[in-house]
């Protein structure tokens, strides 16, 4: 489905609206209520039956909502959502390849900065260099949004740290050590718990527009044994409402997306201030192979490592593990 908030409310949307007053509704109220037929009305029931919402019908008495389905449907997100340009267009689907591909075909089809895209669940959920995203249907959150910065592609860098930053935020402000791996993996405690994968597509040598995609583990109870990976349940014992978990993601994101097109210093001071890297041995592969310090986050974004012939190398790409006495680590 595809919703515009701005749009008319439709019949669907509005019966339910009427049904979460808690109260048991007759079908001829609803009727007159919104000036449809009574057939109507049960059509639009069985609709919403479908989207996996509870409603009891009662012969002569009428429709009461006994449950709410833990779903990211857009009018669910809409009452909690104070942003006022992130997620105002909302494309959900229960599954999806990768939201990052809906929401790249959507940005070339003109959509508009901010359209969010949302699936429960992805069938081909991708990190960076062909790897997979583990997408466990209704456990986490997986959205990508199209946003269309005016700059020039040499400027790109510093969004991949967008994504970041509203998770670090986040999980910062409910007192998880929370550590960002250059350029877009958040852990929790030593584990992963979000990435960040930033698509980019230019018209010359500017931005066209940016598909900003990211995985938060949020109600996992376990993950594949061959992934060191944790989810907010796991670090705080507590089931989340993935629809505030998300809410609060979009206003921290709009927030920095805001700051960021005025300047990029606070996001890279940020970055350094939770780094996972930053003093550490390590080990960069995949593209350019290298060994040595990482020293600092230049202020185009770019990782500095202090290399064994003390050359300060600037790695603008690649992956980067932490060397522990002899070992090479994923974190
Ligand atoms: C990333 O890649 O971390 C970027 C992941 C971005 C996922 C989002 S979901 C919404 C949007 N749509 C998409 O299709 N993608 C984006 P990378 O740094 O390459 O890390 C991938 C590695 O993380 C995998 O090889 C696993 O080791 C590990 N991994 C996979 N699923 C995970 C999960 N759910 N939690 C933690 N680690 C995971």
């Amino acid at each position: 489905m595809f919703y515009c908030r701005a749009n008319t409310k439709d019949n669907k949307q509005r019966i339910l609206e009427i049904l979460k007053q808690g109260e048991l509704v007759s079908g001829e109220a609803i009727s007159k209520e919104l000036g449809i037929s009574r057939n109507a009305v049960w059509k639009q029931v069985q609709n919403l039956k479908d989207l996996g919402y509870e409603i009891s019908a009662e012969t002569k008495l009428g429709y009461l909502l006994t449950s709410v389905p833990d779903f990211l449907y857009p009018f669910e997100i809409w009452p909690h959502l104070k942003t006022k340009k992130l997620g105002q267009a909302i494309y959900w689907d229960y599954e999806l390849t990768s939201t990052n591909d809906k929401a790249r075909e959507l940005a070339r089809q003109n959509a508009l900065e901010g359209t969010l895209v949302l699936a429960e669940t992805q069938s081909k959920g991708k990190g960076r260099r062909g790897r997979n995203w583990e997408s466990a249907p209704a456990q986490g959150i997986y959205m990508s949004l199209i946003l269309r910065p005016v700059a020039p592609l040499a400027k790109a860098s510093p969004y991949t740290f967008l994504g970041a930053y509203a998770v670090l935020r986040f999980c910062l402000l409910r007192g998880l050590l929370t550590k960002v791996k250059w350029p877009n993996d958040i852990y929790v405690n030593g584990k992963k718990i979000s990435g960040v994968l930033l698509e980019l597509s230019a018209t010359g040598q500017d931005i066209s527009y940016l598909v900003l995609g990211i995985g938060l583990n949020v109600n996992q109870r376990s993950f594949p044994v061959d992934i060191c990976a944790t989810s907010l349940f796991l670090e705080t014992d507590k089931t989340c409402s993935r629809n505030a978990v998300l809410t609060e993601l979009l206003l921290y994101l709009e927030e920095g997306y805001k700051r960021l097109s005025q300047d990029t210093t606070w996001l890279i001071e940020l970055m350094k201030e939770h780094s996972l890297l930053l003093g550490k041995e390590v080990v960069v592969s995949g593209g350019l192979e290298l060994e040595g310090v990482a020293e600092d986050i230049a202020s185009d974004g770019a990782l500095l490592i202090r290399a064994k012939d003390n050359e300060l190398v600037k790695v603008y790409a690649g992956d980067v593990s932490v060397r522990e006495k002899n070992k090479v680590s994923n974190k």
